[in-house]
């Protein structure tokens, strides 16, 4: 056994157990691997093969890096923005300083111009409880916003931890930090590791820059009832939006439906005959329309997943320029006219009503 941890994903190094978290073999090790066996799979095949760090043992590592740290960056992505502010998680942050870094914003259409965008995250604060919360809008993808990032991460003291929900992209933002020379420059050769699955960084893992500010990367808080983490890898990999949005409008009336197939369907109950239907997903997974009467053919019988189990029914009202958001999956926007809806998700999903993210507000 060693002390010593993986530079990319932050687990104890072990040499005994090819299948646990840490893994290097002796002879690797000895030739001075840092990187764990997991690690090096992600990042050479794009493979994840040992699956996610547990909701309790993230939990534990996010507590003792909340003691360690003087301030923290919370990471959330736009495009699932109330799956990232689970209560637990905020609860554990109380008191410190915090920094919002509002992730992913690559993926908005260029027809929403992101100023209108910031009113949008500071209204959903207020909302949530949390106003004069800095936000920064960025995208570790292609670089936007962290100039402004790294000058607030400033005013959080020496010792700032990066925390959020699993798969939001706290390693990518560290890692762009790091590539910026975020104080002075980071000694170890290593990044942390990213990868498309959720639950990759299993650790509280650290990187000191030579004027003393220590930035740590942390395991993702496991949420609760997001559909990505409900279906396998494969299927999640396709529902989890990377590279674009996609969206579809749709004139829905009283008796059709719009649907993802085997994953979700919503009901139109009752609305005027002008209303539209506007569905947003990643780019793997879509939203079609149909009629209420195929509803088994496309939800139960289309189910291709085997995770998925029972179905919940909620009847929910939209009004027009709001959005019924499913966690993990994507939204439907209602425009021209209200809507009175029937929403069937596999038991234990999350949705939640909000103003519309994408096109002109209110
Ligand atoms: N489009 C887009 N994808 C991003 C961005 N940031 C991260 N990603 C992708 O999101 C996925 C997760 O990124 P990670 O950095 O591993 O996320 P994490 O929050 O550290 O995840 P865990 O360690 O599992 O909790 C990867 O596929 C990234 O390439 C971004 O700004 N835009
Ligand atoms: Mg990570």
């Amino acid at each position: 056994m060693s002390d010593r941890h993986c530079q990319g994903c932050g687990a104890k190094i072990q040499t005994t157990e090819p299948d646990s978290f840490g893994f290097i073999p002796e002879r690797v090790l000895q030739e001075g691997a840092v990187l764990c066996q997991r690690c090096f799979r992600i990042n050479h095949y794009g493979r994840d093969d040992m699956g996610p760090v547990t909701a309790s043992d993230s939990l534990a590592s996010i507590q003792a890096g909340m003691e360690w740290s003087t301030g923290v960056c919370l990471v959330v992505d736009l495009l699932d923005f109330e799956a990232g502010l689970p209560p637990q998680l905020l609860g554990l942050m109380r008191g410190k300083d915090l920094v919002l870094a509002v992730n992913k914003v690559d993926l908005i259409p260029k027809t929403t111009p992101l100023k209108e965008v910031e009113g949008w995250v500071k209204s959903r604060l207020d909302y949530y409880g949390l106003p004069g919360v800095k936000a920064v809008l960025v995208s570790a993808a292609n670089g936007y916003g962290f100039p402004d990032l790294a000058d607030q991460l400033l005013t959080l003291g020496n010792n700032v931890l990066f925390v959020g929900i699993t798969n939001v992209g706290k390693s990518s933002v560290l890692q762009r930090l790091l590539q910026m020379r975020i104080g002075g420059g980071h000694r170890k050769k290593i990044d942390p590791t990213i990868s498309p699955y959720p639950g990759t960084t299993v650790n509280v893992s650290r990187w000191s820059c030579p004027g003393g500010l220590v930035l740590a990367d942390s395991p993702g808080f496991v949420p609760k009832g997001r559909i990505s983490d409900m279906v396998s890898p494969d299927l999640a990999l396709d529902i989890i939006p990377h590279k674009s949005l996609s969206s579809h409008l749709y004139p829905v009336q009283e008796g059709d439906m719009v649907y993802i197939k085997g994953l979700c369907a919503i009901e139109c109950i009752a609305s005027s005959s002008q209303g539209l239907l506007i569905g947003f997903t990643g780019s793997g997974a879509q939203w079609k329309k149909s009629s209420s009467r195929q509803l088994d053919k496309w939800l139960q019988k289309g189910t291709q997943d085997a995770s998925i189990g029972q179905w919940e029914e909620h009847v929910v009202s939209l009004q027009p320029r709001q959005d019924l958001v499913v966690s993990g999956l994507g939204w439907v926007s209602a425009r021209k006219a209200p809507y009175r809806l029937k929403l069937h998700i596999p038991e234990g999903a999350e949705f939640t009503v909000r103003p519309n993210l994408i096109g002109p507000k209110k």
